[in-house]
């Protein structure tokens, strides 16, 4: 009796001590503190006047249509940028045959940091822009091609950004900057036929396919789409839910720790069939979406212009992106 009384009370102090330690260690992360000095980081400070003249140099090439001289003009300027922040550069010129029968004279730009480098992280963005504004509330527009500031231009405006911050300071992990192509090409609103889903993204379909490099891999994707518009709500996409939740989880709780909580909601934000869709799919990288939830207002239509961009939401992406990829060892 004696025995198992004082048996008792030490499992009784074991399980409070147990509890005690791991509710510190919790408060410790909750408040983003660092709890080993060793590992801190400095992160640089993104900055956002000079991502939102990235997205500005863009558009003003004009609507960035495959096949079009602004396409072309506006796909040399990127790898150009990466050239000149001293990425690795690597093109991949493709013909995708559209859902339409098309065909595509496509091309993906990669700026690699550390290409020698086995841990990875990937980052995506779509750099076309759409041929038709068929969300546009005047039926007029349904066939005019948009500017897309945000859908497009935005994300790789970060990354160019971003590109010129690895520059001046490399994290630990290779970093692989990937502009897809022809994103945008997916079947028109008023188009009846099949194979609806993957008439998006071929760019990255050929991509995932068939890297730019044999074998590639990297720890994880996180891929910007519409990453620049006014008060977005960013919650987990469902597909990047079930493959990266880990990944979503760094993402989200940088944005808290940088206090961007306000745009980066614990949500689940439904699934959209996107570029992370096909990397997923075929390149096995586990890649999630930051991705407007309900998308934003004027996607797909005319108004998706210079004036739809937000320097605070480009800011805020930005620094969360730098924040994660910084601390990864
Ligand atoms: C669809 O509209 C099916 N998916 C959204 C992917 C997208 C289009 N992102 C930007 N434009
Ligand atoms: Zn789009």
């Amino acid at each position: 009796m004696k025995r198992n009384y004082t048996f008792t009370s030490l499992l009784l102090l074991l399980i409070i001590a147990t509890v005690a330690c791991s509710n510190n260690s919790k408060k410790a992360a909750d408040n983003g503190e660092e709890t080993d000095t060793k590992s801190v980081v400095n992160v640089p400070q993104f900055n956002a006047d000079s991502a939102y003249q990235y997205v500005k140099s863009q558009v003003d090439f004009g609507p960035r249509v495959p096949n079009t001289d602004a396409h072309k003009a506006c796909g040399d300027y990127l790898a150009q940028k990466l050239e000149q922040f001293g990425a690795k550069v690597y093109n991949q010129n493709i013909n995708l045959p559209a859902y339409n029968g098309t065909l595509l004279k496509a091309r993906n730009i990669i700026g690699a940091y550390k290409p020698e480098a086995k841990k990875r992280i990937a980052l995506f963005s779509h750099w076309d822009s759409r041929p038709w504004a068929d969300q546009d509330p005047d039926e007029k527009k349904h066939y005019t091609p948009i500017l897309g500031a945000n859908d497009g231009a935005s994300g790789v405006g970060v990354l160019l950004e971003i590109a010129r911050q690895i520059q001046q300071q490399q994290p630990e992990l290779g970093i692989d900057i990937i502009f897809v192509d022809a994103e945008d090409y997916g079947t028109h609103s008023a188009y009846q036929g099949k194979h609806q889903e993957e008439s998006w993204g071929l760019g990255s379909q050929a991509w995932a396919r068939n890297p730019h490099i044999a074998d590639y891999n990297a720890r994880f994707g996180i891929l910007l789409d519409m990453v620049g518009g006014k008060n977005p709500e960013f919650r987990y996409e469902r597909l990047s839910e079930e493959v990266a939740s880990n990944v979503n989880r760094k993402v989200w709780k940088a944005a808290k720790q940088l206090g961007y909580d306000r745009f980066f909601v614990p949500k689940d934000g439904g699934e959209v069939t996107d570029d992370h869709t096909f990397i997923n799919r075929y390149a096995k990288i586990p890649t999630i979406d930051i991705v407007p939830y309900g998308f934003f207002e004027h996607w797909h239509t005319e108004k998706d212009d210079m004036d739809a961009i937000s320097k605070e939401t480009l800011q805020a992406v930005g620094q969360t992106v730098m924040q994660v990829i910084y601390n990864e060892k």
